[in-house]
């Protein structure tokens, strides 16, 4: 490992997404997304709700830059989406959607805070889903157009972006077994969402590059992971779990080139000739999420997929329940694995997400004092801290969420924000994390 790293100052900021806090789903021409289809199916959403109104930050946006002044951030991770500026997916602009965030970056930078959006998370639109979505190679050449749209009408002021929010969570949640949108249960037939959406991914980098871009990374989930025994089954789940969680979204991107999936009896990836070039276009940052580790047995025979996640033994864990550990020594693990295993091939990482939901209330007439949440981001931060001692590369660290927002099929029952959010009338109050946040930035600084 090269000698320890810790003297830069981390950037420290806060993330959103769209399709989780805009609300005002047909207004200002938007187009339909997988996540308007999502919200609208029967029985999708534990709680029913449809993501409205919900924070609603495409009105009440200069609330949200006030809270981000407060708490002092240097930088702010929202996403743009799509079908509010393309509503469906090919040609023209929407100039009032385009508009709205014209407004937001302009509130951002009066207020000192750097814009760093996000171009994709996760609200493909509806149409381009009806061509095949993710499976489908187009989709990637779409990607590429509506970056150039973006960095068109943005990119005189906006010079930081990530390009794709957690491809594995669409590719094995949305296409493999259903959970998110678009709720498709192909198993490993979903495999060449990965590589579409990593390839979408490369062609963007290079399009923003084109347009001056000076930070530029995509975004992965990325946990540790544990076998459940000393079982060599389990261990060869452990591997099967790591390889396709972790290693098929990373190594492409910071290596030029997929993990063996033919030893795990996958299909291949459907590569043509200089997509690994273009995936592996060099970066200047790598988004990481981190939320927990995960523990993973040997899958019963019968079982379509070769492994299963199971509780992490004696952890303490978030409003998630049990899958959702709380261990933040795990992150340290996932950041020196990372440099152990990409070296010089990683750029500096910033961790893109970190947070965790615990049960509120959904009214409150008074600051939140939620102990466990600044316990869990406390821990986390250590964790960050002894990563860049011991020599990893980390520049930013963000939290999610600035607010507490539509938590995708789990609706509104899952709260993550540092401010609370009543779904219901938009209002919002900060918790007690947020001026332990604001203060520990402050204390960073000086
Ligand atoms: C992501 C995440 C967020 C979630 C958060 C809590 O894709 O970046 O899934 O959108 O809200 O991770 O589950």
């Amino acid at each position: 490992l090269p000698l320890a790293d810790s003297s830069r100052r981390l950037r420290w900021s806060v993330a959103t997404a769209a399709f989780q806090i805009e609300g005002a789903r047909e207004e200002g021409g938007r187009g339909r997304s997988i996540w308007d289809d999502f919200v609208d199916a029967p029985g999708a959403v534990r709680d029913g709700s449809t993501a409205e109104p919900g924070p609603d930050s495409y009105h009440r946006y200069l609330d949200d830059v006030e809270l981000l002044t407060q708490l002092g951030v240097d930088s702010y991770r929202f996403s743009i989406s799509w079908v509010r500026v393309q509503p469906s997916g090919v040609g023209a602009a929407n100039p009032e959607g385009l508009a709205y965030y014209d407004r937001l970056v302009d509130a951002l930078l009066d207020a000192g805070v750097t814009p760093f959006p996000t171009l994709y998370h996760w609200d493909l639109p509806s149409t381009l889903e009806g061509r095949g979505g993710w499976l489908d190679r187009e989709t990637a050449y779409r990607f590429a157009d509506y970056s150039a749209l973006i960095a068109d009408a943005l990119g005189d002021r906006v010079t930081d972006w990530y390009t794709i929010n957690e491809p594995v969570s669409t590719s094995l949640q949305g296409y493999a077994i259903g959970e998110l949108a678009p709720r498709r249960q192909l198993l490993f037939a979903s495999l060449p969402t990965v590589h579409h959406q990593l390839l979408a991914h490369g062609l963007s980098t290079r399009i923003l590059r084109e347009c001056g871009a000076t930070t530029i990374g995509i975004v992965n989930n990325h946990t540790a992971v544990r076998p459940a025994s000393n079982s060599a089954a389990d261990h060869e789940a452990a591997f099967a779990y790591d390889i396709l969680h972790n290693r098929v979204f990373a190594e492409p991107v910071l290596l030029g080139g997929y993990p063996d999936l033919d030893a795990l009896g996958m299909p291949p990836m459907p590569v043509l000739a200089d997509d690994l070039e273009i995936i592996s276009t060099t970066t200047d940052v790598y988004g990481l999420n981190f939320y927990n580790p995960t523990t993973i047995a040997a899958s019963a025979p019968e079982s379509p997929v070769p492994f299963e996640v199971v509780p992490t033994p004696g952890a303490a864990h978030t409003g998630f329940g049990p899958e959702w550990p709380i261990v933040p020594s795990a992150l340290t693990e996932v950041l020196v694995d990372f440099q152990t295993r990409y070296g010089d091939r990683l750029p500096p990482i910033a961790i893109a997400e970190n947070g965790a939901s615990f049960a509120e209330p959904d009214s409150v007439t008074g600051p939140i004092d939620d102990v466990d949440r600044i316990g869990y981001l406390d821990g986390h931060i250590a964790a960050v801290e002894d990563a860049r001692e011991r020599g990893v590369r980390i520049d930013e660290y963000t939290v999610w969420s600035l607010l507490d927002n539509f938590e995708w099929a789990e609706g509104f029952t899952q709260r993550f924000g540092l401010v609370h959010v009543n779904h219901a009338t938009g209002e919002r109050t900060p918790k007690a994390s947020f001026d332990w946040y604001r203060t520990h930035i402050q204390e960073a600084r000086s």
